[in-house]
């Protein structure tokens, strides 16, 4: 959970860094997913303007650098990351919420990159992630005007994949996560490694990290595990 509720879990330097670390620590551990969520009213309602403001064009490439990382980080993270958007999610918030695998946002959720408002592009890897979700003419559309949209809007766009009533987003986000904890937890990991991998590519490359990570899959006992208990009409037993 980010909890900064005070300042409506906006990410400061101290924020992105204890991210990291946790992220870093997380990697090694043996889970099937994991869920981000803000204590609060606000999901993050971004980067944290007060910090920002005296910065030099140096310091801010920087902290852009610093946000950028970390969400590739969980962008590239070993299993789904889901976040579970409990209210505000704007610039660098939603910059996070992009980088996640997974969006479920509560009734309460508003989304936006207001940062052309504040006299700065979004810097936290924005303008590539939100095109790749929503296409570019929608992403120019939310970055140009700073619009802030609603959950509805951002359903309808494919920004998110559920929505669920106040308060319930972390319960929902649970369910996807003990769904996909069902499943073979390596073939679900090659499977992002994939789709992340070959989003940008022709078909051609595109296939080609497909059928490597497809053949690597028999080389698990999962595969095995998962075609012997489907061909003997049982559950499979992933370990
Ligand atoms: N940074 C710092 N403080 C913040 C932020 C923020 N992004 N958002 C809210 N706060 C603080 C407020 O200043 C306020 O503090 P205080 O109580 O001390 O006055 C407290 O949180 C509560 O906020 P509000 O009183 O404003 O709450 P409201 O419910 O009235 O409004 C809003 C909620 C609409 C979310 C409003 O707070 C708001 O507009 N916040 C700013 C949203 C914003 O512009 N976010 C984008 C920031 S830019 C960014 O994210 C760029 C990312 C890339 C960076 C690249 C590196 C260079």
């Amino acid at each position: 959970m980010i909890s900064r509720p005070k300042a409506l879990n906006a990410l400061n330097h101290k924020l992105l860094y204890e991210l990291q670390q946790i992220f870093s620590e997380l990697e090694n551990e043996k889970l099937r997913a994991l869920i981000i969520t803000g204590e609060g009213k606000a999901f993050i309602a971004g980067a944290d303007v007060q910090e920002m403001r005296g910065m030099t064009p140096q310091q801010a490439r920087d902290f852009a650098l610093t946000g950028q990382s970390l969400f590739k980080k969980i962008e590239q993270f070993p299993c789904p990351v889901i976040a579970a958007i409990n209210g505000y999610a704007l610039g660098g918030g939603m910059e996070l919420a992009l980088s996640c695998d997974i969006r479920i946002a509560d009734e309460n959720a508003k989304f936006g990159q207001p940062e052309v408002g504040l006299g700065i592009t979004p810097g936290f890897s924005g303008t590539h992630r939100l095109a790749k979700h929503v296409g570019i003419s929608q992403a120019k559309e939310l970055i140009f005007t700073a619009e802030i949209i609603n959950c509805e809007k951002a359903y309808e766009i494919g920004l998110v994949s559920r929505l669920t009533s106040e308060g319930m987003v972390v319960e929902e986000a649970t369910k996807v996560a003990k769904k996909i904890s069902n499943n073979s937890k390596t073939a679900v990991a090659y499977s992002k490694i994939s789709i992340e991998k070959s989003h940008m590519q022709n078909l051609d490359t595109a296939n080609l990290i497909e059928r490597d990570l497809f053949g690597l899959c028999f080389a698990e006992e999962d595969q095995k595990e998962g075609m012997d208990a489907f061909l003997n009409k049982r559950k499979p037993n992933f370990k």
